[in-house]
């Protein structure tokens, strides 16, 4: 695929974000044989665009990272994308649906790193020891796809659903938790809709940040110091309608929660 494809699509799949509106994806229609590598150059140009209307990037984030997140979405490997400055949402507040398609949320554990992580190799050892914080999130996703249905290379494309994401103000060194034996709590308007654990995450949500440096090193990248990084959702995601009240609880990482308006 030429780069005048790569850039047509990134034209369409960020014009569909700008535009709210749900679109086909590329391997159902305009690109069946998408792949990885293509998703990838797609999910860049959108950044690239992203980057020169003035937007910034908030950090990295790792996708589809634990079991219940792939047999959702019917995928297999884990996948990165970004995170903007526009797509923050605060702790407490309200957040307006119109801003979305069809969202979705799931919990997640953030990393803040102290030092760049400059992959092959990395460790979770390696990981917790250059680990500045860690804290809760909510990922607020919306695929750009009707139904949220995607293969690896579409939804890389779509920068991973990236749209919005709201951080707890707890935040913790990662020294005396056990961010593996962790439970997380996702309730909406009270009601409990997903159970998950930190291990639901590549076994310890660590190792996604390790993922992640020894992904981006293949492209001779790091993953920077002092960006918040997700390390993917520790449940299925959840569709939310307007007037719902979110909250995401975990263990000792306390509660991170939004109104839906
Ligand atoms: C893709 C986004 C994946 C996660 O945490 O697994 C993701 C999707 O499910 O639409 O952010
Ligand atoms: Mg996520």
């Amino acid at each position: 695929m030429g780069t005048d494809r790569i850039k047509a699509l990134a034209d369409f799949l960020h014009g569909a974000e700008k535009k709210r509106t749900e679109v086909l994806r590329p391997s159902a229609d305009q690109a069946p044989d998408l792949t990885l590598e293509e998703g990838y150059l797609i999910q860049e140009e959108i950044i690239r665009q992203k980057l020169a209307e003035g937007h910034k990037i908030l950090g990295p984030k790792m996708g589809l990272t634990s079991d219940a997140k792939m047999k959702q979405m019917n995928v297999t490997d884990p996948i990165y994308g970004y995170t903007f400055d526009y797509m923050v949402e605060n702790h407490g507040s309200t957040v307006m649906i119109d801003r979305f398609i069809h969202p979705k949320v799931e919990p997640e554990i953030g990393f803040i790193l102290k030092q760049d992580l400059q992959g092959p190799g990395i460790t979770r050892a390696q990981v917790l020891a250059n680990t500045a914080f860690v804290f809760p999130a909510i990922e607020i996703i919306d695929s750009r796809y009707e139904n949220f249905n995607f293969t690896l290379p579409d939804v890389v494309a779509d920068n991973t659903s990236a749209a919005g994401l709201v951080m707890g103000t707890t935040i913790k060194t990662p020294e005396n938790l056990e961010l593996d034996a962790l439970g997380a709590v996702l309730t909406i308007n009270g009601e409990v809709k997903a159970l998950g654990t930190g291990a639901a995450v590549l076994g310890h949500p660590a190792n996604a940040v390790a993922r992640l440096a020894n992904m981006l090193a293949l492209k001779g990248e790091k993953v920077p110091a002092g960006q918040p990084i997700l390390t993917g959702g520790m449940t299925e995601a959840v569709r939310i309608e307007r007037g719902d009240f979110v909250s995401v609880k975990i263990d000792g990482l306390g509660e991170v929660s939004f109104i839906m308006a």
